[in-house]
């Protein structure tokens, strides 16, 4: 499809929950071989194991609660998302939270709270945390702003609502500008792609806060830009392993060591790689690598599946994969709604 064809809103949400739901399978193993990889992705094919069975966690509940908060109220209204986050802890806790954001997510669902954001300003003896919780759900902030603008605003503030320190929610920032760029069709010049990223990045990074965090956290001037530097050079390489990738980006559960990994997944995959199947398109490409990296797998997978989607459509993706994903045909009937909310927008604005 065309530019923010209504194909690729749909391949972006469910390949993000693709990725969750499959990468479920590895979320913290070491060592993944591709070899086992393939065996789970192939066993996806078996028409027994249909409907769901592959459960989805807490990416893709939170994300849900963007995708519902942003369609009822119209645009970003942080007092309904954050009551949104509340209510779907307390009705389904056991979706592998990370151990942090619980107490987050408790506090939202205080009557007594009068800023939404205090609590996630609470965190980590008030330093804010910068794990990738933010980043995992910010994808729909791309589907719902067709103004760059917006979309930077807007995923950032989502983000706050549990990630107060700026290594957390500017990790949120750069994977919606990645899926805003993907469903503009920018990965057709994946060379541009990464060198808009980074000057967006050389701004959201700019600022007095971020200085400052990336200061205290002995990270580089601009933590992201820098990794965004390190994915541009390993693109330009005919051949990266596994372990260069791990050891240059990381594969862990902080936003800095994860969402550049994933930027990094998809463009790595978008030519076939003897590594993998040659039958694959580039969505199955996309989710089979960022599993073999390990680690953060179903956050990694998730993320870099929702920046594929929207580059390759849904059309890329396998209808056996949909069916054994819960919640990916929730997510489909949302992207057709998320598609008319944003083409309302470009309309009105
Ligand atoms: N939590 C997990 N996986 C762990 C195992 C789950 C398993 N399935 C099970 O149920 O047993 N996955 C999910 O968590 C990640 C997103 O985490 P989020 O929302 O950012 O949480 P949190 O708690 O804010 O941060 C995560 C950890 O990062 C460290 N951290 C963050 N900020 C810190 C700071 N300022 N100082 C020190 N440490 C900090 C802490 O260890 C946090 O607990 C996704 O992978 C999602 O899939
Ligand atoms: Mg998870
Ligand atoms: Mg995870």
């Amino acid at each position: 499809g065309g530019p923010a064809s209504l194909s690729r809103f749909r391949g972006a949400l469910v390949s993000a929950v693709l990725g969750d739901c499959v990468g479920g399978e590895f979320e913290g193993a070491e060592e993944v071989p591709m070899e086992s990889v393939l065996q789970h992705l192939n066993s996806l094919d078996d028409e027994t194991k249909g409907n769901g069975i592959l459960e989805y966690s807490d990416d893709t509940a939170m994300a849900r609660c963007v995708v519902q908060s942003l369609l009822t109220r119209a645009g970003f209204d942080e007092q309904d998302m954050a009551r949104r986050f509340a209510k779907e802890y307390s009705a389904s806790p056991g979706r592998g939270y990370g151990s942090g954001v619980i107490q987050v997510l408790k506090k939202l669902s205080s009557p007594q709270l009068s800023d939404v954001y205090q609590p996630a300003r609470d965190q980590f003896n008030g330093r804010g945390s910068f794990g990738n919780g933010g980043a995992m759900r910010a994808a729909p902030f791309a589907l719902a702003f067709p103004d760059m603008a917006n979309v930077r605003r807007f995923a950032r503030l989502g983000a706050m609502l549990t990630h107060s320190c700026s290594l957390g929610y500017n990790g949120a920032v750069l994977q919606a500008l990645a899926v805003h760029l993907s469903l503009q069709g920018a990965l057709d010049l994946p060379q541009q792609f990464i060198s808009k990223l980074i000057t967006e990045m050389e701004e959201v990074e700019g600022n007095e806060a971020a200085r400052n965090d990336a200061r205290i956290l002995k990270e580089a001037e601009k933590p992201f830009c820098e990794r965004l530097h390190r994915v541009r050079d390993l693109m330009d390489r005919s051949k990266v392993s596994i372990e260069e990738v791990i050891s240059e980006l990381g594969n862990g559960i902080a936003a800095l060591h994860s969402v550049p990994t994933a930027i990094f997944c998809v463009l790595h995959c978008l030519q076939p790689r003897e590594c993998l199947p040659e039958n694959y398109g580039g969505v199955e490409r996309t989710i089979a690598y960022s599993l073999a990296l390990g680690g953060d797998t179903d956050t990694i997978a998730c993320m870099a599946g929702a920046i594929a989607g929207a580059h390759y459509g849904i059309e890329a993706i396998p209808q056996s994969w949909i069916r054994c994903c819960e919640g990916a045909e929730d997510a489909d009937m949302n992207a057709e709604r998320l598609h008319m909310l944003y083409h309302q927008s470009t309309q009105e604005g």
